[in-house]
């Protein structure tokens, strides 16, 4: 039996390349918490440059807590310097509600940031019951978010570059 022949793809598919080189990023990043934001700073960063990102094509921007992280990002995205912009931060629950109310609105804010301006915004705040689980986010067992989100920002900077470029002239159909 001879082999099936592979059919082409008869749709045009676009996915972002995971490659750095290029693009310009910021790094919003929450002081509060520090002790596990700096993990999560350190694997954004060791992410981006080894996807091929130029130390001169990152800028690292800190804010009080994740609370402030959208309105940071939002006005980054608006000055145009940048292609993609990744969030940091860390909420670990406490006894009060603030948690709830933090978690909602930076989240919440980071999607609307985005959304607002048009620049992918990779959403890298933990939002864990204890500092355990913090720290198994950072580096630890479950990996570092930090470096999961700059990959996330790679991927959409990609995408969205390409989303932008007309679509290569399609071949007409000639009538025999
Ligand atoms: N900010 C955080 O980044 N993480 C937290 O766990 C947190 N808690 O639990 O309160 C937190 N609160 C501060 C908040 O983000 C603002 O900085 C503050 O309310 C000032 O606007």
């Amino acid at each position: 039996m001879t082999p099936a022949r592979a059919e082409p793809p008869k749709y045009r598919e676009l996915q972002g390349e995971l490659t750095a080189a290029g693009f310009r990023f910021a790094i919003v990043v929450s002081r509060f918490n520090a002790f596990i934001t700096e993990r999560l700073l350190n694997g954004a960063v060791d992410a981006l440059t080894r996807a091929g990102a130029k130390a001169a094509g990152i800028d690292v921007v800190r804010v009080p807590g994740a609370l402030e992280i959208p309105l940071a990002a939002k006005h980054l995205a608006e000055t145009g310097r940048y292609d993609a912009i990744v969030c940091l931060g860390a909420v670990i629950r406490g006894e009060t509600p603030h948690f709830e109310y933090v978690c909602a609105e930076s989240s919440c804010g980071v999607a609307k940031s985005s959304l607002h301006t048009g620049i992918p915004m990779s959403y890298g705040i933990l939002t864990v019951e204890n500092l355990e689980q913090a720290v198994d986010r950072a580096g630890l067992k479950s990996g570092n978010k930090g470096f999961e989100a700059a990959m996330s920002a790679v991927e959409m900077a990609n995408l969205i570059r390409k989303i932008a470029k007309p679509a290569p002239a399609s071949r007409k159909r000639t009538r025999r």
